[in-house]
């Protein structure tokens, strides 16, 4: 059983991210029974397990494990380009802002930032379209997240992505799904992941998220994508060996902590919905699954005063802070930060 308990009150309350979650004892446990082999060999029976619970899942023909989420987008990047290619990213996407220039380091491709906010339309892929005149790079992926990290963990409609796919396709690219939370995105609209991803010919999600186990995430599409992938997690240096341990947590998780993502989403409103009772705080949406964006006006004295009274809290932009909702932070943890934020803002 999983202990259901508040975290003990001298524990920090840990909001930073929901990468923060530490396994619970019962995945331990699944990891430490997990049955391995060498899975360069491909001979890990819990990996081989995953890979193809996640292919069903997100109902593609086959998935790829791999250790982290920037390396996920990246083995697609590389997958679905050839260097000097262009790819159409939203404003604030992962793939651009947060993996060390990856994607120029890695594929050679070149980004081309479009829409505003990060949850762009298909008139914005048109537009950034080069033209096919060899003054231009090709244009060859757009890559789409769902759910948006930087403005808040927002969902990607799903009609937008069916409307980008067209686009995609009439013009012959192809669309990546960065779905690091593609769970939460499932969560907050009652669509299953699979319905979420099939407009998208690649997809990703992370395990070491919102779902709370330590490593790994999943990169998915058609057999012969895969079959490129895997070649590039080796060129990438993320073939690894007896990964079912971590395979084993992967498994777990998708059992296990998918359902309660409900709670970490309702977690976010209350939490927002304190943060606007108090003074100085300013620009909290509503939370549409378990991220909160807010302002205060002293950014740095703020998440230092939250720090030293057990509340940890990080910026995500200039004056923006972030605040994550995961599977080790309860409801009383919640009301407690609220208490504690309260003090340093007084
Ligand atoms: N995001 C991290 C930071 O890098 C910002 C976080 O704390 O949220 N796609 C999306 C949408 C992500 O938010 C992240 C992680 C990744 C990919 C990369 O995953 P990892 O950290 O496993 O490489």
């Amino acid at each position: 059983m999983e202990p259901m308990d508040a975290t003990d009150p001298r524990d920090p309350i840990d909001l930073r991210s929901d990468t923060v979650t530490k396994p619970s004892p019962a995945m331990r446990e699944a990891m430490a029974g997990a049955e391995v082999g060498d899975d360069v060999y491909g001979e890990d029976p819990t990996l081989n397990r995953l890979q193809e619970r996640a292919a069903e899942l997100v109902g593609k023909s086959a998935a790829l494990f791999v250790p982290s989420g920037t390396m996920a987008n990246q083995v697609a990047i590389r997958s679905w380009t050839r260097p000097g290619d262009a790819i159409l990213v939203g404003k604030g996407a992962h793939v651009f802002m947060y993996e060390s220039g990856g994607a120029a380091a890695l594929s050679g491709a070149q980004p081309v930032v479009i829409g505003e906010d990060g949850l762009f339309d298909a008139d914005d892929v048109r537009e950034g379209i080069f033209p096919p005149d060899d003054h231009y790079a090709r244009t060859r992926l757009v890559c789409v997240e769902n759910t948006h990290n930087g403005s808040g963990g927002r969902v990607f409609p799903l009609e937008r992505q069916l409307e980008i796919a067209a686009v995609a396709r009439e013009a012959g690219l192809r669309v990546h799904l960065d779905g690091a939370r593609l769970f939460n995105a499932a969560a907050a609209t009652g669509r299953t992941v699979a319905e979420l991803a099939a407009p998208c010919d690649s997809v990703s999600f992370c395990l070491s998220k919102g779902l709370g186990a330590p490593v790994g995430s999943l990169v998915c599409g058609d057999a012969e994508f895969v079959r490129r992938a895997h070649r590039y997690r080796k060129m990438f240096g993320g073939g690894m060996r007896q990964a079912g341990v971590l395979a084993a947590a992967g498994l777990f998780a998708l059992e296990h902590n998918v359902k309660r993502l409900d709670d970490d989403h309702a977690n976010a409103r209350r939490f927002a919905e304190g943060m606007r009772q108090l003074p100085g705080v300013e620009g909290v949406r509503e939370p549409e699954t378990n991220i909160v964006l807010f302002r205060v006006p002293d950014l740095v004295g703020f998440v230092a005063g939250a720090r030293a009274r057990g509340v940890l809290i990080n910026a995500i932009g200039p004056g923006v802070l972030r605040a994550v909702f995961h599977l080790d932070v309860h409801r009383e943890d919640v009301d407690r930060a609220l208490v504690v934020l309260g003090e340093v803002l007084q």
